[in-house]
């Protein structure tokens, strides 16, 4: 376990709540935030506060003493600009101004949603143009400029994690590409740790599928590689498709389709 306490935000929800479980498991010392009550019980070696990261003095007494970030707190959906902004945007830049102060690490949670109008034919290396399909994926797409600002400027490392989907299983076609197993979350989120060096690393956030969408990326200097695939919950989900061909067409699936107003 990592000698300092490690600030997780986001701790009430679906990643934190997993996150929180897990690495309390491992003998963790966590400290936890959110806006909201953390909605199970607090997990040995852990406190929790309630914190709201649009305030940054917050999040800095939050902080203080840790070596490690993970930022999962934030908007997780397609909403109005206005809605991510506070929490996305201004919240990871707390985060960072934190990070900074601190020399500490960061685990910053980007997603499909930051690549999510590319077609699904399309294969993308880390290095792929950011196509976001939202303001929440835009979101995500500022948070891994943010963190190469501060990687280059202050010399704040990162582990930015493309997630595609994290679930205890698969439940549609679409995921069979972008899921990532909680087993290899867990064990990837240890390697953020543990690793000596990331510097400002991109990692794909999938099992080891072989209806993925993704290569290339940092997991050998992490030390990182998936042991699940989604390929045996084919047969299980197959068939399971919206009938919404714009849903279908792009990776991002349907958050695109809010406010969609391409004709072709
Ligand atoms: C995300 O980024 C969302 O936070 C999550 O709720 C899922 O919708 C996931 O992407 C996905 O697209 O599967």
């Amino acid at each position: 376990a990592p000698e300092k306490p490690v600030l997780l935000t986001g701790a009430s929800g679906t990643i934190g709540r997993l996150l929180s479980t897990r690495l309390a498991a491992l003998g963790w010392t966590l400290r936890l935030t959110d806006i909201v009550p953390l909605p199970i019980p607090l997990p040995d070696g852990a406190s929790f506060t309630i914190a709201d990261i649009e305030d940054q003095q917050a999040v800095d007494n939050l902080s203080n003493g840790c070596g490690l970030i993970l930022h999962f707190g934030g908007i997780s959906t397609e909403q109005s600009f206005e809605t991510v902004l506070g929490p996305n945007f201004r919240g990871a830049f707390h985060i960072y101004e934190a990070a900074r102060k601190e020399k500490a690490r960061v685990v910053f949670p980007s997603s499909v949603h930051a690549v999510g109008l590319y077609e699904r034919t399309e294969i993308l290396d880390q290095d792929c143009v950011l196509r976001p399909d939202g303001y929440y994926g835009l979101s995500k797409a500022y948070g891994e400029m943010l963190a190469r600002l501060y990687f280059d400027k202050h010399a704040v490392e990162s582990v930015l994690i493309r997630i595609g989907s994290v679930l205890p299983e698969v439940p549609d076609e679409r995921i069979l590409s972008t899921w990532i197993s909680h087993d290899d979350f867990v064990r990837l989120i240890e390697r953020c740790a543990a690793a000596e060096k990331v510097d400002c690393s991109v990692i794909w956030g999938q099992s080891n599928n072989s209806r993925g969408f993704w290569r290339n990326d940092a997991r050998e200097k992490l030390g990182w590689a998936p042991l699940d695939s989604s390929d045996s919950q084919a047969e299980r989900v197959r068939g399971k498709v919206t009938d919404n061909p714009v849903v279908e067409r792009y990776q991002g699936g349907k958050f695109i389709v809010v406010d969609y107003s391409r004709d072709g």
